[in-house]
């Protein structure tokens, strides 16, 4: 075997080792090469390389969704590091174990004129779970602080720091290890809720009006009994988003569609006395905007870690999983009479006759690319979606249940959609169907700039001219200003892309082309595809802003 000669280096390689992380994402420098030498001479690790930071962090975080493990990156000194914070924030948000390894100067050698140096101690300290600085020899104090970083990332599921001060020469190696570093086992967290829940048990059993709302949630999360209790009961409406990967025919899953029509009275109606809430971020504002405005009395969120007051009115957080939290709960609860469950599921069924009848109408845009490309994803596949509207979209459509749905909803950026989607179809081994608009998948096209990328990956590219988001949101206006610095408008294409990076490239501009392209994309995994839809930057937001007004 070959180690790096730095002791130093050799510590962090035998925590990760023994800590079972298999995943490494390597950029390159000469800073970081006792540990590039390291992980990459040791057969424990599978390291990718990734040249771009940005990228090869949002990969990371991809990869460590779908295997539910810590993924490291690794990097030299400089700039480089501070290409790591959109993913690091995403991560923070989004509760994804990710540990970030920088090499460094040692600090005598900090702000003294040196090339590459930064001051990188505590760089991501606002979003950062644990920050390692280490010192530049092995020592026990720095094997405590790498073994509570990544035991950090493990248990509050979050992304931590390890700043590394490595000092030349850099490329030496021995055939031996020359420390044995102490391995740390993360503390146990008691899993078991004891919380006295018959009060909250009361509370709900009082209540005809109780909503569930679900975010972000990871597929296969949450037991089926518990939901069909749920579905069940008359009092309650479950309200869940794309991102939530919940399915059962009571539950609400277009909430814009519904609600969006709604007047001051029929709020008034709906307005839940208590609302429940557990997975991640939501997407739809206007849920958000009615829940602040008609606030319920109460507001329960329940997750083991963390809780976010988004209605300003959060009043419990049960720390806990919510399958404990409900297997304890149903202990107490009684079914309770009330229309509130029938009121929103005629609403429901009148929607979807609207929303059918509007779509059989519509000419070829953003929308209508959705109502075709959901239903012919393949089976068992994952879906990862870009934000802006591309994720707004998607949440106005049944999706298979099948398909598991994700996208980064922690910060919402656009800067590491492709990316995180290439990492996630690498970590799950399934097919992967990436959607992306245009000016996201542009900003992120060093996505592409890697070896790794999955035969069977797909990407569906909607290019409707700059970012369509714009056009829909309140306060548009077609002038120079509004098409240069919101929209962004452009001309530019993927083909040159696809050309330069080995993808195959498929194209549609109306309906007939696009179930015809569909088909050929998914029937061919030879190669990863990518197929780019026009759509007319004009007509989109107008036929999408209409279809808000004729449901009802
Ligand atoms: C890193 C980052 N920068 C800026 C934004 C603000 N932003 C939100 S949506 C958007 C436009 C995205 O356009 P596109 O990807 O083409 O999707 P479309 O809106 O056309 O569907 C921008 C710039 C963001 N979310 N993230």
């Amino acid at each position: 075997m070959i180690y790096p000669k730095t002791p130093l280096a050799q510590s962090i390689i035998e925590i990760l080792r023994a800590k079972g992380i298999t995943n490494i994402i390597i950029s390159p420098g000469s800073r970081n090469a006792p540990l590039t030498i390291g992980f990459a001479s040791d057969p424990n690790f599978t390291c990718y390389s990734i040249a771009d930071e940005r990228s090869a962090a949002f990969f990371a975080i991809g990869m460590a969704q779908q295997t539910k493990k810590p993924v490291v990156v690794v990097c030299t000194s400089g700039s480089a590091l501070l290409n790591y914070y959109p993913a690091f924030a995403e991560a923070f948000y989004s509760q994804i174990s990710f540990i970030v390894i920088s090499a460094d100067r040692p600090q005598s050698k900090i702000d003294i004129g040196d090339g590459q140096t930064i001051r990188q101690e505590n760089v991501f300290d606002n979003h950062s779970l644990f920050n390692a600085n280490l010192t530049e020899n092995a020592s026990d104090k720095n094997d405590l602080l790498i073994n509570e970083a990544i035991n950090t990332a493990f248990t509050k599921k979050g992304p931590v720091h390890i700043n590394v001060p490595f000092e030349e020469p850099l490329y030496e190696t021995v055939s031996e290890l020359t420390v044995k570093p102490k391995i740390s086992s993360p503390v146990e967290t008691d899993i078991i809720f004891d919380e006295p829940i018959s009060g909250y048990a009361n509370i709900w059993n009082a209540s005809k009006k109780k909503l569930v709302l679900v975010g972000v949630n990871e597929p296969n999360a949450i037991e089926q009994q518990f939901l069909d209790k749920l579905a069940h009961d008359p009092s309650v409406v479950v309200m869940i988003e794309t991102t939530s990967n919940l399915h059962h025919p009571k539950f609400i899953n277009t909430i814009d569609s519904i609600i969006t029509p709604f007047t001051h009275e029929d709020f008034l109606d709906f307005r839940p006395e208590i609302i429940v809430t557990f997975g991640g971020m939501i997407v739809s504002k206007r849920i958000k905007a009615f829940l602040r405005k008609y606030q319920p009395n109460h507001h329960w969120h329940i997750d083991s870690l963390r809780a976010y007051d988004t209605f300003g009115c959060l009043t419990k957080h049960f720390e806990v999983q919510p399958n404990l939290f409900f297997q304890s709960f149903f202990k107490f609860t009684e079914t309770v009479e009330s229309n509130y469950n029938q009121n929103l599921q005629d609403i429901k069924a009148l929607r979807q006759r609207k929303s059918l009848e509007y779509l059989a109408k519509i000419p070829f845009t953003d929308f209508k690319v959705f109502e075709k490309v959901l239903p012919a994803l393949p089976k068992n596949s994952q879906l990862q979606i870009s934000n802006s509207s591309p994720i707004r979209y998607a949440q106005l459509f049944d999706i298979e249940k099948s398909i598991e749905v994700f996208s980064n909803r922690g910060t919402s950026g656009i800067d590491g959609s492709t990316s995180t989607a290439i990492g996630a179809a690498i970590g799950s081994g399934k097919p992967n169907v990436f959607i992306a608009g245009d000016i996201g998948f542009l900003y992120d096209s060093n996505a592409l700039w890697n070896n790794y990328i999955p035969k069977n990956f797909k990407i569906i590219l909607i290019n409707n001219g700059g970012g369509g988001i714009f056009r829909i949101l309140p306060g548009h206006d077609e002038t120079p200003v509004f098409n240069t610095f919101f929209e962004t408008s452009h001309c530019l294409t993927a083909e040159h892309l696809c050309k330069m990076y080995g993808l195959d490239y498929l194209t549609a501009s109306n309906e007939t082309m696009l179930e015809e392209r569909l088909k050929i994309l998914f029937s061919n995994d030879d190669k990863p595809t990518l197929l780019e839809v026009f759509t007319p930057t004009l007509e989109n937001d107008k036929v999408l802003l209409q279809y808000f007004n004729e449901l009802v």
